[in-house]
């Protein structure tokens, strides 16, 4: 079984990073080599395939791509048949707008590949947590967040909470894949 999730978010929110922790955490044999944006001539988006057991026999294909804010154009095939999204926020204090901006942008999108925004399963991350300053997290979540959605804080630099993001968000994709097939 495979299933596609999109990481996106406004520029230098952390999806590459995410992409480098899980890649660094995980064990050869279970992932793909990591592509990142732009490098070697490569596309313009991230991706990162890994390969997790769900039950006895039973692996999962989670295809990770993070789109790039440098690359737009990659936008449109990237968002083609995914089955869960992750939002990365940045809590920097001067990117709540930008945050906004690129969760609007997100759903446009989205909504133009036929997909509905409040049926696509999405994990909100908040991102740059270490910051002294960091935006308060309930500020954000106000901001950016469906009732009911998983919320996951994160240090992806640090590896920390991407793990959780992916955990959360294969919860609420395995369901829909398993029916589709
Ligand atoms: N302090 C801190 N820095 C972070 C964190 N996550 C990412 N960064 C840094 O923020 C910068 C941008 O991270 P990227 O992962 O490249 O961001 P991106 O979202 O892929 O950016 P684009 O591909 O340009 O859209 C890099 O210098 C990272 O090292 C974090 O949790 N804490
Ligand atoms: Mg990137």
């Amino acid at each position: 079984m495979t299933c596609k999730i999109v990481y996106c978010g406004p520029a230098l929110s952390g999806k590459t990073a995410n992409l480098q922790a899980l890649h660094h955490h995980t064990a050869a044999h279970q992932r793909s080599a990591l592509l990142v944006a732009g490098e070697h001539g490569g596309p313009g988006f991230d991706f990162l395939q890994l390969e997790v057991g769900v039950a006895r026999g039973l692996t999962l294909s989670l295809q990770l791509y993070a789109l790039s804010e440098r690359y737009p154009t990659f936008l449109q095939p990237v968002f083609r048949q995914l089955d869960g999204l992750v939002f990365v926020a940045d809590s920097h204090p001067e990117r709540a707008a930008a945050n906004r901006e690129a969760l609007a942008s997100a759903i446009t999108q989205l909504q133009k590949h036929g997909y509905r925004w409040e049926h696509l399963p999405c994990v909100l991350q908040l991102n740059q947590r270490d910051l002294p300053n960091a935006i308060a997290s309930e500020v954000l979540i106000a901001d950016l967040a469906r009732p009911g959605q998983p919320v996951v804080p994160a240090v992806a630099t640090q590896g920390i909470g991407v793990f959780e993001t992916l955990r959360e968000i294969a919860r609420l994709v395995l369901p829909q894949a398993a029916h589709s097939g």
